[in-house]
């Protein structure tokens, strides 16, 4: 479907219906000019104001349409973009009012979203919300396409045209999930081959902007686009990990969050967010220089309770550390194995990083005396090789016997192989 197009020179306008408080409301009307600028507009003025209940017809009151109007006529703008979501009369009687186009939030991020899509999943997913947005839209009232008569060979026998609107947009809507599923089916394959592997998936999220794909880029020595704008990435890519530390761990990069992410989005891109409940570990990646940063991890959390992700194991990544005052990221006192902070930029702290998740996928490190087997000379191999191998000796039966450092999770793997004794050490079988 054809993309709403953006004009250059528009007026921006946040409706603070919730009664923020001052800082907050900056900070909203602040994150919602950078969405409009990274959308390739130009902003001319902004207004803000506050409201208890939304008009019906203009969403807004008199005196701040007057307002408004003014700012349209002075600087000859084309379009008036809400940080609001209106219904489509209100958006319609608001262009007939002030003269030009008028988006509202849902629209414009849907717009910076189809700009973005690059991947086949990615476009099918957005184009996938604008119908689906587009559609309500229909259903609520484009009363004028009943008049646009003529679409000869489109109609089908007595429909108006706004039925033929519906049913094609139905159609389309459905033949897009169709090949959403067919596209996630493949990944879904890819999925199983890596859970018969041994690999495990640790998925980077957070809000948009936060760092996830710089992050993401170190630990995988891999060049996805990452940027100062907000929605960089908008599709989940799986890599595996580049980093000595960690053994056997692959990383996703996903889309940021955003706060109000409109409905149709979250739906829309369910099956990419839905990768998420494989993951074995999270790590929310978190932009600590940027002071609002605490209401972003509010609304990510309420993302990933939504997505019923709460319970899976999580690090939360302070990130940009650079940005800050702190002296020491290798301080250990600060960090914990589910909160470290580090800077994707300058590298530091991340010693912290792997030993967290390393905890979280692996358990603690025990060191043991175990005995093999005489058959098993491939698995001494294999433990030499993971450099857990403290001392060796033969015992008095001429068993091989180590003292191994291992995690606790492999551990308890290699109980499972047939000739693999645990000898010590009691506080340890007990902890297994
Ligand atoms: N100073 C500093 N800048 C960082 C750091 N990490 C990321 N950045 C910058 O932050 C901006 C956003 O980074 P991205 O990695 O694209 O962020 P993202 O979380 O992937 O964003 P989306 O894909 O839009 O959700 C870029 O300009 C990065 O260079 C860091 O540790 N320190
Ligand atoms: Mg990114």
């Amino acid at each position: 479907m054809q993309r709403e197009e953006i004009l250059p020179l528009s007026i921006i306008v946040h409706i603070d219906r919730f009664s923020l408080s001052k800082d907050l409301q900056l900070e909203a009307l602040q994150e919602f000019k950078e969405l409009c600028l990274s959308s390739g507009t130009e902003v001319m003025a902004e207004v803000s104001g506050k409201i208890d209940r939304p008009s019906p017809n203009f969403f807004i009151k008199q005196g701040k349409l007057e307002e408004i109007k003014e700012l349209v006529r002075s600087h000859k703008a084309h379009l008036v973009i809400f940080n609001n979501d209106l219904t489509p009369s209100q958006e319609r009687n608001l262009e007939k009012f002030l003269g030009t186009r008028v988006l509202d939030r849902t629209s414009l991020i849907l717009d910076i979203f189809a700009t973005r899509a690059s991947s086949h999943i990615g476009k099918l997913q957005v184009e996938l919300a604008q119908l689906t947005h587009l559609s309500t839209r229909l259903v609520r009232g484009w009363s004028h396409l009943e008049r646009q008569k003529g679409g000869i060979g489109l109609r089908g026998p007595g429909e108006t045209q706004l039925e033929t609107d519906r049913r094609l947009i139905g159609h389309r809507i459905k033949n897009l999930k169709k090949r959403l599923d067919r596209a996630h089916n493949q990944k879904e394959v890819n999925r199983y081959a890596r859970r018969k592997g041994k690999e495990q998936v640790v998925a980077l999220v957070g809000y948009t902007n936060a760092g996830k794909t710089t992050l993401f880029n170190y630990l995988t020595q891999n060049n996805l686009y990452a940027a100062d704008k907000p929605f960089a990435t908008l599709d989940s890519v799986t890599r595996r990990n580049d980093m000595p530390q960690l053994r056997n761990v692959l990383f996703s990069d996903t889309v940021g969050f955003i706060s109000n992410l409109p409905t149709q989005l979250v739906e829309s891109f369910k099956a990419t967010l839905d990768d998420l409940s494989s993951a074995d570990l999270l790590l929310h990646v978190v932009d600590i220089s940027d002071k609002d940063h605490r209401f972003k991890v509010n609304e990510v959390d309420k993302i990933l309770k939504d997505l019923g992700l709460s319970e899976k194991p999580c690090i939360r990544v302070n990130n940009k550390c650079d940005k800050l005052d702190i002296l020491d990221l290798e301080d250990h006192s600060k960090n914990s194995h589910n909160q470290i902070w580090l800077s994707s930029i300058t590298h530091e702290g991340f010693d912290s990083l792997f030993e967290a998740i390393n905890f979280n996928l692996k358990g603690k490190i025990n060191s043991n005396w175990i005995s093999l087997s005489s058959d098993l000379g491939w698995l001494r191999a294999e433990l030499y090789s993971t450099g857990g191998v403290l001392e060796e000796r033969i015992s008095e039966e001429g068993l091989i016997e180590l003292h191994l450092e291992s995690y606790q999770n492999d551990l308890i793997k290699l109980l499972d192989v047939e000739g693999f004794t645990l000898i010590s050490n009691k506080q340890t079988q007990e902890a297994i």
